[in-house]
This record gives structure tokens, sequence and C-alpha cells, in this order.
């Protein structure tokens, strides 16, 4: 790790919406992280009914022996668990008795050796709900903040030194709003603020944007990072590209970085290999390079080739516009050499291609060694294969359509009319839009010729 450039905070919260990780994913997940040189985990499932929806009761028997054996593992090594709340949805903050079971939460996994806690505000309306809290608070941050200092009151009295984390309910913006203002001004500076940039997720995060949020808060921002995660809206997204676009001082203008991950921990590993290396060495970070490096480890080398190829068509997310760049450039050389040259290699050429493409999809979906890996991305993966159906059908049409077999040619466009449609089905996003234009461009050719 250099001494120089470094996050005080190198985390990975579990924070997604949708299935929970398994107990056995969870350990393995901390494993990894003391691996690769992180030193936290939020433990944040959205779907954990005893961490948000019911934050009141008591967590059941079998899931405390769960995250005490959880709390052993982080300890055994170097990696700090964070206990996370978020009562947000129901509590009422005026209430002494709510108060008390928030802290009655807290202070058992105190008791378990949890020495990080965060109270996390997200995902809750911007305004007070309770008569009681409307005549007791002038607003919704006011609330937040005498709670929170309630609560570190708290834990302050305990034999030992603990951490707290808030998240605002305005966690992402300018850093300039009236309430996370008023929260940072009124907080302690000891308790860190989660925030997630500009966005929720932003495609950028800059230094500009994290010394602003500390002139108006007073708080250097603990980022949480909404990447790999793809929750919600992002779901048929599959974000097992690199991390990309964050500054390579950020470390020195904020508390640290937190990834949130996807309900898929062993996609995730990707990724969060490709973070590890920006947050060990910011400044010297090549996504690319990182992301190589990251596949090669976790997918193995068998394999790795044919996963690369695969997973060239599913990097677009909101850090990454660009969809299936190697599939394009096949593209235009095609268009290039049929308009200009030589006809028969650019079909040769883009059979190959589509056959490589299909093979590869055999591997990955027949006998990969990360099995877990493949059971996570296959639906993904299957989307894949039928473009490369939908791709070798459209060659066979060119093909034969432009050598005069027309019976050939119609049967190959009815099959690509097939593929296509079976393909668009599958919600899941591979290839962006780069097969279908080149779909719709052989399909334009066709209309003009007949
Ligand atoms: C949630 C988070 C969720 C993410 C992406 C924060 C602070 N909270 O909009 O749990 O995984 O977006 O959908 C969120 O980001 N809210």
């Amino acid at each position: 790790m250099s001494e120089l450039a470094c996050f005080a905070i190198r985390g990975v919260i579990e924070g997604f919406y949708g299935t929970p990780w398994t107990h056995a994913e969870r350990l393995d997940m901390i494993d990894f992280l003391q691996r690769y040189e992180y030193n936290t985990y939020f433990y944040s499932p959205k779907d954990d009914l005893y961490v948000r929806e019911r934050w009141m009761k008591p967590h059941p028997q079998s899931s405390l022996v769960q995250i005490e054996e959880l709390i052993a593992r982080a300890s055994k090594g170097s990696i700090h668990f964070v206990y996370c709340l978020s009562p947000g949805l129901s509590m009422e903050y005026s209430s002494a008795e709510h108060l008390e079971h928030l802290l009655k939460k807290y202070s058992e996994m105190y008791q378990r050796g949890v020495r990080h806690f965060g109270l996390f505000f997200d995902d809750i309306p911007m305004h007070l709900l309770h008569d009681a809290d409307m005549n007791g608070f002038e607003h919704l941050a006011d609330a937040h903040v005498q709670v929170t200092l309630r609560v570190w009151e708290r834990m302050n009295s305990w034999p030992e030194q603990v951490k707290l984390v808030v998240c605002p309910t305005q966690y992402n913006g300018i850093g300039k709003e009236p309430y996370v203002i008023h929260l940072g001004r009124h907080l302690p500076q000891e308790i860190d603020l989660f925030w997630t940039g500009r966005f929720v997720c932003s495609p950028y995060l800059t230094d500009g944007d994290a010394i602003r949020f500390q002139e108006f808060t007073g708080h250097k921002p603990l980022y949480w990072d909404n990447y790999p995660v793809n929750d919600l809206a992002m779901a048929n997204e599959l974000h097992i590209g690199p991390l990309r676009h964050r500054d390579p001082d950020l470390w020195n203008h904020s508390a640290g970085y937190v990834a949130n991950a996807m309900s898929r921990p062993e996609c995730s590993k990707i990724p969060l290999i490709t973070t590890a290396a920006y947050l060990r060495d910011p400044i010297g970070y090549d996504p690319e390079a990182a992301w190589e490096l990251a596949v090669k480890d976790i997918v193995g080398k068998e394999d790795a080739e044919a996963f690369l190829s695969f997973a060239d068509n599913v990097q677009g997310s909101f850090l990454c516009e660009m969809e299936s760049p190697r599939l394009l450039e096949a593209f235009l050389t095609f268009r290039f050499q049929f308009l200009q040259g030589d006809r028969q290699k650019a079909v040769q050429e883009l059979t190959l291609l589509f056959h490589e493409m299909e093979q590869n999809a055999h591997q990955l979906l027949g006998g990969m060694k990360n099995q877990k890996l493949a059971q996570e991305a296959r639906s993904w993966i299957e989307k894949y294969r039928h473009w490369a159906k939908v791709g070798q059908s459209a060659v066979a049409l060119i093909e034969n359509g432009t050598s005069g077999r027309i019976p050939q040619a119609a049967f190959h466009l009815l099959k690509l009319k097939q593929w296509l449609k079976r393909t668009e089905r599958l919600p899941e996003k591979v290839c962006g839009q780069v097969m279908k234009l080149f779909v719709d461009a052989v399909m334009l050719e066709v209309k003009k010729t007949t």
C-alpha cells in the first residue's frame, strides 16, 4: 500500500435491494476483502428485514449466530465489520422508546465485539412523517441530528471507543443542499457522512466536488459509490466492467471509499478487484489493465479469453457508454472490406467471429471452472449466445443474397427473424445497440433489393 496516496476507509457495502448474500457468500467475501487489502465490510442489505423494515425487532437467533461468525471472521483478519441500521421507514424520532430500541440493537452488537456502526437514513421521504416529530423538530435534518447525537452520546459511554457513519437522506448532489449542510454542521467531525457524489450513480467522482462538500458540510465525504451494484432499474445490466472516472486525488479529499456491490457476489469480485487496484494506487490506476488481471484472477486461465470476449459486450453502465467495442470495430472493418475490397474475405471473417462467439458461449455455459461465476452470469451469457446465432444467420443471408442464391437467402432471412425475436425477448443487456444496428443495416439492404 502506497504511503502517499491512501484511502483511510477502503470498503464494500452489502447495500443493494434484492436477495441478500448467503452466509457462506458473506464469509467468502470477507476473506476476499482481506486478500485485496480492503479494510471494511458494511452489513446493510436493504432486504434484511431486521436492519431496515423491522429494525426494532431483535434478529432471529439463527441469524444472530451467523452475524457472530461474520464478526469473528472479520476480526480474525483486519476487516472492520460495520453493523448498520436503517430505522427511517417507521422511526418516530422524538420517541424515547424508539431511541431505546435502536440503542438496544446497537448495544447487542457492541457486546458481540462490533466497534463500527452505521445509522442510515437513505431512501425515506424527505419530510417528517409523525405528528410528534413535526411538533418536536424544525425539519427532517434537525430530527436526524438529534437522534444521531443521542446515539453518539450513548455509544461514547461504552467502555471502548467506537466509530459511527451516517447516511443522510440527501446523499447525492452538490453538497450544498440545506439538509446536508444542516446535518454536517451539527454533527461532530468524527462522525462520517456517506455521499454518492453528484448523482445516485455518479459517472464521475471529482476532487472539486469533494472539496465543495467539505466546505459546505464541514466533513470530508465518505464515498458510497453505487458501482458495481445493479439493483432496481439497473437489474438487466451485469456490472462486471472496471471502475472508471474516479479522480486520482480523491483519497486526499475524502474520509474513504466504499463500493456498493451486486447481489451477485462472484460477479462483483471482478469490478471489486479493479476498485482495489484503484484504492491501492489511484494515480497509477489503469482500468483496462486492472480489468484484464481481475478477469484472469476470478475466471481462471482456462476460460479467461472466452470470458473477456463475452465481457466486452456487457461493459455498458453509467460508468461506460461504450458498448461492445470489439464487435463494433469488426462491423466497421466488415463494412469497409465488403464495400471497397474483398467481399469473400469480409464474409469469412465475420462468419468466423460469430462462430467464435458461439463457441465462447458454449465453453462458458458448459463447463467453466468457476461454476459460481458461470451460474451468476448465466442469463447474460445465454443472451450472448443468442446474438451469435442472430449474427450467423445475418452473415449467411448476406453471403447467399449477394451471390444470387435466393432460396437459401430467403431461408436465412427467416432464421434471422426467428433468432432476433427470441433474442429480443431476453431482457438482459448484452451488446447494447451494436448487434441491433448491424441487423437493421442488413435488413435495410434486404428491403432495397426485394
Ligand atoms: C440506495 C442503495 C441502492 C442504490 C442503487 C444509496 C445511499 N442508497 O437510491 O441502497 O443500492 O441506490 O439503486 C440507493 O445509494 N438509493
